[in-house]
């Protein structure tokens, strides 16, 4: 649990103002993947929202709970024990802060790289003598997002009608050996006291951004917060779900698709007495890999609305950004 003095919570409270939300009831698409109708249901859900939940996914509860288990342990770890993990920039523990430009939030959180060797260090200079709990933990819940993102991402490539071999052209990427994913675990605690006064209000837990990689795996414990913006700009709350997970449109498959979908722009608000726990893998392309419209989805005559790009730019790019920037913007075509 984090606490603060009142000095520090002062500081935070001024750099981290409290937001008004106006919501409108909204169903968020939720899809069964094994329905008869899956691809074009996703299909229509990434077009329209960018976002959707999935349920009959075959992920084994226990594989979550474990790793969930274990996470809220390494979230009870004196401060200085979590620190151990490094520094999040790029991957390790962060407090409050996030990115490098000023951005902050009422969260703590493990950022890693998805890469078994790179999992192993971070265990191991988090729990010395015991690393393998977490680390199995980890690698085994990873192992079963990635399986699902490349289920999704071949069920969403059928939908778009790619043929033959095209049809792996987006889970080729995130099967890659060197493919550039992350996994994230957030822990927004329990609202501060100072912040029950203000009638209404909500404390910023992780402010609005897209997400800059393909797809995005979401899971949470019971605990809401999570809030999605509708194209016309509105933030609809997403109920919380702890036997689903969620999918999020990231930056570069709106390119991948030539903006037929869109990246979500998503927050979460620390709004509750409870801690809200999530769990987050996020999808992404080798370094080098060009992120273009994928020439088998364009049709005749249609030009890119993007000027061409790599990952490794892309990101660079993204960790010169605040949070709530738009990101793709810089590579729109004029
Ligand atoms: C948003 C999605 C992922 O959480 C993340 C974030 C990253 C970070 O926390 O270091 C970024 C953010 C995210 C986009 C813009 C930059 C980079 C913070 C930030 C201000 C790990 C990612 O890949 O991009």
């Amino acid at each position: 649990m984090v606490v603060l003095s009142h000095v520090a919570l002062d500081q935070f409270m001024k750099t981290c103002k409290p937001i008004d939300t106006h919501l409108f009831p909204t169903v968020i698409p939720t899809i069964d993947l094994n329905s008869p109708d899956v691809k074009s249901l996703i299909v229509k859900a990434c077009k329209e929202f960018g976002f959707f939940k999935v349920v009959n996914h075959g992920v084994p509860i226990e594989m979550t709970r474990q790793l969930e288990d274990e996470a809220s342990k390494f979230f009870s770890l004196p401060q200085g024990l979590k620190e151990s993990a490094g520094n999040p920039n790029p991957f390790g523990y962060g407090n409050k802060k996030i990115g490098r430009n000023g951005d902050v939030g009422w969260i703590e959180y493990l950022l890693l790289s998805a890469s078994d060797e790179f999992i192993s260090q971070t265990c191991l200079s988090i729990y010395p003598d015991n690393p393998d709990v977490f680390r199995c933990a980890l690698n085994n819940y990873i192992s079963k997002m990635k399986k699902m993102g490349v289920r999704v991402l071949e069920t969403m490539a059928e939908g778009l009608n790619l043929k033959g071999e095209d049809r792996y052209a987006l889970s080729n990427l995130i099967k890659d050996s060197k493919s550039d994913s992350y996994f994230r675990l957030n822990h927004y605690p329990p609202r501060p006291e100072a912040f029950e006064g203000i009638n209404g209000r909500n404390l910023v837990g992780f402010g609005e951004h897209t997400d800059p990689q393909i797809i995005s795996v979401l899971r949470s414990n019971k605990i809401g917060g999570l809030q999605i913006s509708l194209n016309d700009g509105t933030w609809v709350s997403v109920p919380p779900d702890d036997n689903s997970f969620f999918i999020l449109v990231g930056d570069s498959l709106q390119v991948m698709t030539n903006g037929r979908f869109k990246s979500v722009k998503h927050r979460v608000l620390a709004d509750n007495m409870k801690s809200r726990l999530s769990m987050i893998f996020f999808a992404g392309p080798p370094l080098c890999q060009k992120i273009a419209p994928l020439p088998c989805i364009m049709q005749k005559g249609e030009e890119s609305l993007y000027e061409e790009f790599t990952w490794c730019e892309y990101k660079k790019s993204a960790y010169k950004s605040r949070l709530s920037e738009n990101r793709l913007l810089r590579f729109v075509k004029r």
